[in-house]
């Protein structure tokens, strides 16, 4: 029986690489919640708190999440006895609505404790069947088209598999044409606009479709499942959903609704790691293909998502760039990385994570520190 008995939680910085531009803003260096598990027989894992620093993406954030966590979501996972990963999801549930980000950090990290006391893999724990994962990459929003260009051209010749481009009103038709034009009819393209658009925009999404996109990410805010099942109606693209869906029941409604043909599935976004599985189940029931999305996370995040990416319904490949990407140095050794094919290798042979995380580094990094008891 896993019981986890202590849960230290830390906020590090760590700066990007470079600044990430979506339609709702711009985010330079990342505050990063991490908590530290530890269950009665001595394991420990690590989780990650996809949560940013302002409510521009959802209504959480790293503050908002800290609070949460210490305050409500600790308290109902300290000393519970769980007889499997999946029962701390019921547990964070009780009494305690919404703040999916916050209890996905402890439930993730039950479900690395787990799977480093059976000494297995994290993706084999969930039921992965792959041992490489196919990458794709988020670009932010750029000044030009030209930038734009330079940018998807050089992530083609990395060897991405799928290359998706923010957008947003005022950087969106001629940004997207612009690429198309540059990489050719056969390269894998997306678009995402973080919710920038409203219905009244419908004829400007629907010039979209000529650009043959692999899908429309989140046109409208999250709560807008009706408005998006309209413009699936009106548009050829395939619409996929990433705000709107922060649990299986939303992903249950859009499906019913016709509101998205596809589904991005963050684990930190939908509550965690039993959630996600909830959801690719009834994708999976439906043919919906369904694909692993990012949040910037450090190597230890990566970790959950480049595990949930091995099940068999994750057709698409996946915002889960390597470490390089985002960071001059990560967090984890050894560092995430992806072959010029565009894969990454998944390691299905190392217990838990299978990273090791650099605690040394992380304490140097902390700003700020607490420790949570049964
Ligand atoms: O909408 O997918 C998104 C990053 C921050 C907030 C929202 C999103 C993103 C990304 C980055 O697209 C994906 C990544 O981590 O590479
Ligand atoms: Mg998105």
């Amino acid at each position: 029986m896993l019981i986890v008995d202590r849960v230290v939680l830390r906020e590090i910085r760590l700066p990007l690489v470079e600044p990430f531009r979506i339609s709702s803003g711009v985010v330079s260096e990342r505050r990063i919640l991490l908590a530290e598990l530890t269950s009665t027989d001595g394991a420990t894992a690590w989780a990650e708190c996809v949560a940013g620093e302002a409510p521009n993406y959802s209504a959480e954030t790293v503050d908002t999440a800290w609070l949460a966590i210490e305050r409500w979501a600790a308290p109902r996972l300290l000393g519970v006895p769980l007889a499997t990963p999946d029962a701390a999801h019921a547990a964070l549930q009780q009494g305690f609505v919404g703040h999916p980000m916050a209890k996905a950090t402890l439930e993730m990290g039950a479900w690395a404790l787990a799977a480093e006391r059976e000494g297995v893999a994290l993706a084999r724990l969930l039921g992965g069947v792959r041992e490489r994962v196919e990458v794709g990459i988020s670009l932010g929003i750029q000044a030009t088209p030209a930038d734009l260009v330079k940018r998807a051209q050089a992530a083609f010749s990395r060897g991405y598999r799928r290359v998706k481009l923010k957008i947003r009103p005022d950087a969106d038709l001629p940004f997207v044409a612009a690429v198309r034009d540059a990489v050719g009819s056969r390269a894998v393209l997306s678009v995402d606009a973080n919710g920038a658009y409203t219905p009244a925009d419908a004829e400007r999404l629907a010039r979209l479709d000529a650009f043959d996109l692999l899908m429309l990410e989140q046109p409208f805010p999250a709560g807008d499942l009706v408005r998006h099942a309209a413009l699936q109606q009106r548009l050829r693209t395939d619409l996929c959903l990433d705000e709107s869906v922060d649990g299986a029941e939303r992903a249950a409604d859009a499906l019913a609704l016709g509101a998205a043909r596809i589904i991005n599935i963050k684990p930190g976004r939908v509550g965690g790691l039993a959630a996600s599985r909830a959801i690719h189940e009834l994708c999976q029931a439906q043919s919906v293909p369904v694909w692993c999305g990012g949040m910037l996370e450090s190597g230890i995040g990566r970790a959950c998502n480049v595990a949930l990416a091995t099940l068999p319904g994750f057709t698409i490949p996946g915002d889960i760039s390597p470490s390089d990407r985002y960071w001059a140095e990560d967090i984890v050794d050894p560092p995430w990385t992806m072959r010029a094919d565009g894969t990454m290798a998944v390691p299905m042979d190392r217990p838990g994570l299978g990273v090791r995380v650099d605690v040394a580094r992380i304490e140097a990094l902390t700003a700020r520190r607490v420790e949570l008891r049964a």
